[in-house]
């Protein structure tokens, strides 16, 4: 497979944040090791004039998904906390398209379509294919990449640029054969970035 990367790609990195890695409140199995993964991406990306989007999970301290509002999840990813910023050691240039998600106390929000500019901001930079790495498989990048498909972009996700939560194991990889049956492909990050 030849994948040559141009300006009508996005590089769109989900949730590369501190409370999805190890340490965090709610960590990814070796979610850090998306990190230098992310930085040669980035690199390539950036130097063949792709468009870059990060993703956030920036919810409300009250946040329904949280357990103490009988959701399934320990609090994280709180708006200006150290655990929902960026993992310290991400390159992301200052031109990156930020997009926060999951800000409505009442509403879970896994995809980064969802009630957010993405979409908009992808049409307006006549973007038609997104390459995916980030956190975590099985939740938000799983969501951004079937929702990614279903707006009609063609969607690769980055294999060895993702890890999951794994409650159940095997999650992860389950939520990639999900992807690849709606359409998506996945790639290894050194086919992407020669
Ligand atoms: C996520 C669980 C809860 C994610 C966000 O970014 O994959 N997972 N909130
Ligand atoms: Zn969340």
């Amino acid at each position: 497979m030849r994948l040559c990367i141009g300006r009508h790609d996005a590089l769109v990195l989900v949730d590369i944040q501190n409370d999805f890695c190890p340490g965090g409140a709610l960590p990814t199995q070796d979610g850090d090791a998306v990190v230098p993964v992310a930085n040669a991406l980035l690199a390539c990306f950036i130097a063949q004039g792709a468009l870059i989007v990060a993703t956030r999970d920036w919810h409300p301290a009250d946040h329904i998904s949280f357990q103490q509002r009988g959701g399934p999840w320990p609090a994280h990813c709180v708006q200006g906390s150290v655990g929902a910023a960026f993992h310290p050691e991400l390159q992301l240039p200052k031109e990156a398209f930020v997009v926060s998600k999951g800000m409505l106390a009442d509403e879970e929000a896994y995809s980064g379509f969802q009630r957010t500019p993405l979409h908009l901001e992808l049409q307006r930079n006549r973007i038609h294919r997104l390459f995916m790495a980030g956190l975590a498989t099985e939740y938000c990048v799983r969501q951004t990449a079937l929702d990614g498909l279903a707006f009609g972009y063609n969607v690769v996700v980055v294999e060895d640029g993702v890890r999951g939560v794994e409650s159940q194991p095997g999650d992860g990889n389950r939520a990639l054969q999900e992807v690849m049956e709606a359409g998506g492909i996945l790639a290894r990050a050194a086919e992407v970035c020669k």
